[in-house]
């Protein structure tokens, strides 16, 4: 479970809808990064982010 707080607003997505023909989850969010820095991304799914589905991006 995840339990951090996002670091900014509308930047999370808890629920990833139906699943596509392709028997996948998606979601899309947009939100505004306005604080310079490295932050982390990951899948909400249970088990995934544990698994590898995580990554980082840089805000300059
Ligand atoms: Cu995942």
């Amino acid at each position: 479970m995840m339990t951090a707080r996002a670091a900014f607003a509308g930047s999370s997505l808890w629920f990833l809808g139906n699943p596509t023909s392709a028997r996948m989850h998606e979601g899309a969010i947009a939100f505004t990064a306005t604080t310079p820095g490295t932050y982390r991304y990951l899948c909400p799914v249970p088990g995934h982010a544990q698994k590898g589905m995580v990554g980082t991006f840089t805000v300059r």
